[in-house]
This record gives structure tokens, sequence and C-alpha cells, in this order.
């Protein structure tokens, strides 16, 4: 059997690099061994390295005392193997299990075998199934067809074709230096083999602000070295095939990375107008017959030095494209409209913007802020942006429709904007404007830059959150725990508001009784029954689309109807990100579903006891001193694989953490002694997490934030 020679470099790479050396000891072709270049990370990665490689006898460590690049390291991996083949991967990669056998199969009978890469945010990919049985794949004359990736991953190389001809990684560049490899590579042989089944797993970094992965550090730096290098491949390489696929690529780099950094960048295009020239006169201009006008003009502009006839024309192409755009999307018009109209107009002193869960609802803290204004007389203009208008609310304030041109208006021209969750990045922010974030809860579950991984519905959830939050002037916080995350998670450095939480004043009311009599009136609720509300979360793996979960109900309600309905009724609450309705038509009288109704806090108030999960509703249900349950079945996957948590649920919990239905049940059954088992552990959550709490935090809000 052939030896496979794996190499990997690393360079802090310590989050991802685990998942990738388990995925090749995982190999089902096993005759291998794992080079590691050590490429000068710090001791801590450094000693997890040697740790690792003493588990086991194939990997072989190699150290290079200070950080020498990637071509270098790859070229020492090169050096270093003993087997027949030779397979490059990188140490935030990872395979399939099948991948090097899938490979190896062919590998007699070529000289270089690609395989298919997949893009992933995740370290659990699974792989998409393609349509239809693989087939190999022979190229030929079209062989550079294989590296349009202009990556050098996922291929198996004959080890006596690249010793034979020497090819090697230029060690001058860092980015894009695979292609000083694998040009003269597939130039030398006369056809290269694709295996669709062999899978790669690339990974998209999911936080480009704090680990960044080289091509997302691209800037000018690496716009003038892929220019360079292209000029010095064009140069070198004559031949044809090279020529094409040498242009091809510019081209492609010039429509993807060029044009939008000098979008993006003042003064950008100034910066690289002088090495673009340079290079696309060397572009061969039959290139261009493929594309139309005025793309054509642009790069012939470029070719004649002329930098003032190019901006002209990229300002008309540019306005073209967006023009086509905007005119064929409703949605996007009106976001040019508030850029381009609203966003100019004067801001409006006395206007304030209020937003609960993305218009969901008219709740949580930006409810209880906008009624203590009311009631205390403030003398301000309301907006309240709902997805459904015609709420019935208090006070006059106007209801405008979520994204419709009136809301763009309003959050244009409103010097306050108070929301509980983000808002559009492409919304920005204007001089004047002051931005309360209330956020809507005190975290368990990880949060954004705390998150490894992200396994939700939005793979640039962190970049995006980084952009949203810069605009936050105030962030409220229900107590220090809570501020010490969000400070370190959202990254967040401007004013803690440290009052407490508006949304749980009402929890505080001084006159309950009535206030839950009318409250179960309005519900339906009968009187003389106790109630039990279930309020779960969300699971971040199991969704429809972006913004849309699924949640099916573990909860017995048959069971719980028989043993419990004499006494209870249950008031079942989801998330509001579930999109999927519960069926709950036989258990009428007994079960409600109350997913819709817009403030939980009123839920909290009318209920006995809570059911929950990993949701943050009990951190303020505390707040009433009622037992509450923890019906945790899916504990393992939810913690250790989705999210992760800041507390030890076992230990720091109010309540018992309950694994099935019955167990729920019993608990119900037996609540009192429950309670009393759980006095001291409560009492000592309370401390910690609503002791800023009083009734009074929107006051302090309020008065810290409305002065004018
Ligand atoms: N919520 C609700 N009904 C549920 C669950 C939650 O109305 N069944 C509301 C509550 O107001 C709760 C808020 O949504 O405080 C946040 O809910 P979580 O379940 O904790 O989930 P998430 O939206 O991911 O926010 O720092 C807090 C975290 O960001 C959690």
């Amino acid at each position: 059997m052939e030896k496979i020679s794996v190499i990997i470099p690393t360079y802090k790479t310590d989050p991802y690099f685990d998942t990738c050396l388990q995925s090749v000891l995982n190999q089902t072709y096993s005759h291998i061994e794992i080079i590691i270049i050590n490429d000068g990370n710090e001791a801590e990665f450094t000693n997890h390295l040697i740790d690792a490689a003493s588990k086991d006898q194939r990997i072989k460590l190699i150290h290079h005392d200070k950080r020498q690049g990637v071509a270098s390291a790859r070229n020492r991996g090169l050096k270093e193997a003993k087997g027949e083949f030779v397979y490059f991967l990188d140490s935030d990669d990872y395979l399939a299990p099948n991948t090097l056998a899938h490979l190896v199969k062919y590998a007699n009978q070529a000289n270089i075998i690609k395989g298919k890469t997949e893009n992933t945010f995740v370290s659990n990919q699974g792989i998409t199934p393609d349509k239809g049985l693989y087939k190999l794949k022979i190229y030929k004359e079209n062989r550079f067809k294989l590296i349009s990736d202009q990556s050098v991953l996922n291929t198996l190389f004959k080890k006596d074709y690249l010793d034979k001809h020497q090819f090697n990684f230029s060690e001058e560049i860092d980015l894009y230096s695979d292609l000083t490899f694998i040009i003269p590579a597939y130039l030398a042989t006369p056809e290269a083999y694709y295996v669709a089944e062999a899978v790669y797993f690339h990974r998209k970094r999911n936080d480009p602000i704090n680990n960044p992965s080289l091509i997302q550090m691209d800037d000018e730096q690496g716009i003038r070295t892929y220019l360079a290098l292209y000029r010095e491949l064009k140069k070198l390489y004559k031949e044809k095939i090279v020529q094409t696929y040498l242009d091809q690529q510019l081209l492609k780099f010039y429509q993807t990375k060029i044009i939008s950094y000098i979008n993006n960048e003042p003064k950008g295009l100034e910066h690289i107008f002088v090495d673009l020239t340079m290079t696309f006169k060397a572009l061969d201009s039959h290139m261009l017959s493929k594309y139309k006008q005025p793309f054509i003009r642009e790069i012939k502009a470029i070719q004649a030095e002329k930098l003032q006839r190019y901006k002209k024309i990229m300002n008309q192409h540019t306005f073209l494209r967006k023009f086509k755009r905007i005119a064929t999307s409703p949605s996007l018009l009106k976001r040019a409209i508030y850029k381009r109209v609203f966003f100019k107009l004067p801001l409006k002193k006395n206007l304030v913007f209020l937003e609960s869960f993305l218009g969901k609802s008219y709740s949580d803290s930006p409810k209880a802020i906008y009624e203590y204004l009311i009631e205390h007389n403030y003398d301000y203009e309301y907006v309240w942006s709902f997805n459904e208008t015609g709420k019935k609310i208090p006070g006059n304030a106007k209801q405008v429709k979520r994204f419709s041109l009136k809301y763009f208006y309003y959050v244009a021209r409103a010097k306050y904007w108070v929301s509980n969750s983000r808002m559009p990045k492409y919304l920005g922010k204007r001089r004047g404007n002051v931005y309360l974030q209330t956020w809507h809860g005190t975290p368990l579950k990880r949060l954004v830059f705390d998150m490894d991984e992200v396994h939700s519905a939005d793979p640039n959830y962190k970049a995006n959150f980084y952009a949203q939050s810069r605009r936050w002037d105030y962030l409220s916080s229900p107590n220090k725990y809570s501020s010490t995350i969000f400070r370190r998670a959202f990254e967040f450095e401007k004013d803690m508001l440290e009052f407490g939480y508006p949304k749980n004043d009402l929890l505080y009311n001084k006159n309950k009784e009535t206030t839950i009599q009318a409250i179960k009136k309005k519900l339906h609720l009968p009187e003389d029954k106790k109630v039990i509300l279930y309020a779960p979360t969300w699971r971040d793996d199991d969704y429809f689309s972006r913004g849309k979960y699924r949640f099916e109900l573990e909860l017995n309600l048959k069971e719980m109807q028989k043993r419990l309905g004499d006494d209870y009724v249950v008031v079942l609450r989801m998330h509001y990100f579930i999109a999927n309705q519960l069926n709950i038509e036989a258990y009428n009288g007994f079960a409600f579903d109350y997913s819709t109704y817009d403030d939980i806090a009123e839920l909290y108030l009318i209920s006995d006891i809570l059911i929950t999960d990993y949701s943050s509703v009990f951190f303020d249900y505390a707040n009433l001193k009622r037992p509450i349950l923890f019906f945790t079945y899916d504990i393992e996957k939810y913690r250790d694989e989705l999210r992760g948590f800041y507390l030890d649920m076992e230990k720091d919990l109010p309540g018992p953490l309950l694994m099935t239905s019955n167990d729920v049940i019993e608990a119900v059954e037996n609540i009192t002694d429950v309670s009393r088992d759980y006095e001291a552990k409560y009492e000592a959550f309370y401390q910690r997490f609503c002791e800023w709490e009083d009734g009074r935090a929107s006051e302090r809000t309020v008065k810290t934030i409305f002065k004018d």
C-alpha cells in the first residue's frame, strides 16, 4: 500500500486545529504520514501541537521558531515527505472520512488528482449529495479549469513527479503563493483527474473581525501582491494555456476584489492605478471579446493610463448597475430614498423611534420605557415599528409598518432610537442620533464573540453584529454578570446602563393582584386554576430558513392534562423565532397557545410555575420568586455542540433539570417539596441576577437618556 504524506502548516488556528487533525486521523485510508509545521505559533498552541503529535506515531511535528509563512511551511513539508503521494491541507479546514481513499484509488494513473471543495462555517458539516452518481473526470487541454480556485488544496500529487520537476512555492509571497506551485505542476502534466467524491471542507471564518483568514485580510497590499505576481507569471510562462489561464484569473480578480476595494476605499483607486495600468497592459486583448460594454471601455481606459476617463466610465457603470438593481426591487428603492433623501433632512430632536423584537411585538424594555415616558408626560413624539400595525397601545404613538417608506422616513429623522434587538446595517447612523440598545435577556447561551461557531441560519452573524453594534450609544444591563459578558461578547465600549431591566418593572408592580386578574380575563383563562407557563427557547440548528426556526413539543400534554388538569392549565409560549404552529386542539380548555401574545412579562405575572430550558426567561421570572423547572431533554447537544453556556446549569440554577416529560409532571405534583429543596439556591440566584431590580429601572434609564 502506498503512503500519502499529508502536509499541514499551522499558524494561529487554535480553535480549528483539532477538528482538522481528527479528520485526518479518522481517514479510512490509514497509510499516511502527517507532517505538521508549527509556523512560529505562541507557546500555548505549540504545546498543544506537541501534545497532539505525541498521541499518534504517524504524526511528525516540525517547528519554525518564527513565522515564515505558508509557502515556506509547505516547502518544508515537501522536503520531509516520505510518501509516494503528497496532499496539502490547511489547519482550519477538514476532510470527509473517505476523501483520501477516493483520491488514492486513481493515484497510479495520474500525476495530479483533485477532489471537490465545499465551503462551510462549522466543524461538523455533512456532505451535500451531488445529483446522480459521481464519475471520474479526466481533464486534458482544459486541465487549468481545475485550478480556477487558484488553490493547491484537496489535490493528490505524485511525489516522484514533484521531485522530478522540483516544484516549489515561492517564499517571497504569502497570499496567492499557491499559483507559483500549481501553474508549473499543471503545465508539465498532460492530464489531471477530478474525483467529486473526495470532499474537502474549506472553512470560511465566521469572525473576520478578530480572526480573519489570510484571504479575509486582503486589502491594498493583497491587491498589489496579486498584480505583481500576475505580471511575473505572465513573463515566466509563455505557453498559451497558462497565458489564457492568467488572463481569466486577472479579470475575475478585477471583478470581485478590485472593484469592491475601489468602491469601499476612498482614494483606493489612486493608490493602485499605476499598478493596475502596468498589469492590464499585459492582458491579451482577445480576452475582452467575451465581455460587454461598458466593461471593455473600463479596461481599455486602464490600459491607456487614463485615470479620469476610467473614473467617469466607472461612475456611469456603477450608476447603471445600481439603477438597474433599484428599479427592479422596491425594497432597494426604499433604501435608496432613505439614504439620498430622508437621511439628509434635519434630525428631529423630539422624535423617538421604538422597536421590540424586530417589529414582532409591543413588548419588553422598549415598551416599559415608552410607557414611562408617556405616563410622565415627556414632551416627545413617538413612532413604533411593527410588522403588523393597528395595535391597541396606550398614548398616541404613530405606528409604522417595518420596512415601509414611512418606517425609513421616521428612522432617518428620529434623534432617539430604542430597540431591544438589532437594526439593519444599511440604516447607518446619523450624527446626533442617540441609540439605546436595551437587549433582551441575561445571557445563559454564549453570545456573538464568545461563540466559537455559528450554527444558525445566518453565517455572517459575527461580522454583521459587529457593524450593527458600533452604533449603540447606551446598553441596558440587568446585573453585573451581564455587564461583564456584554462588554466582552459584544465588544461594547460605550455607556452601560447598570440599572436593571426596564421590562422587569412590571414584575414589581404595586397592584399585582388586580393586574393579574385583568390579564387572566383578557386571556380567557379560568380563574380557579393555577397556571403553568412553558416558555422554551429556539434551537440554532433547526430551521426552515433565516429567522424561521422549528420547534417540536416534547411535553406530553395528554399525560399532563390527565394528572394535572384538575388544578392547572398550561400556557404555551414559543420563542418569537419559531415559525411552526403548535397542534393543541385536543387539549382545549387545558392548553393555551400564547406564542404570539405581545408581552411575555404579562404571562410571567399570571403564572404560578415556569417551565423553560436554556431561555433567558428564567432570569426575569426569578424576580417573582416563584418556582422554576428546567425541561432540558437535549442539554448535551445544546450545551456542547450548539452554544455553550456561561453558567454551570447543574450547579447554578434555581430549580431542577428534568429530562423527561414524566419528570416534569412529577415535579409539578410535588412542587412544594421541590421549592423547599431549591430554597437556598434560589436565594443565591436572586442575589446574583436580580439584585438591581426594584421596579424603577425605566425611570433611571429615561432620566439618563432623555434630557432635552
Ligand atoms: N422570549 C419569549 N418567549 C419564549 C422565549 C423567549 O417571549 N418562549 C423572549 C423573552 O423576552 C426573552 C427573550 O425573548 O427574554 C430572549 O429569549 P431567549 O430564549 O433567551 O433567546 P434569544 O432571543 O436567543 O436571546 O442575552 C440573551 C440572549 O441573547 C438570548
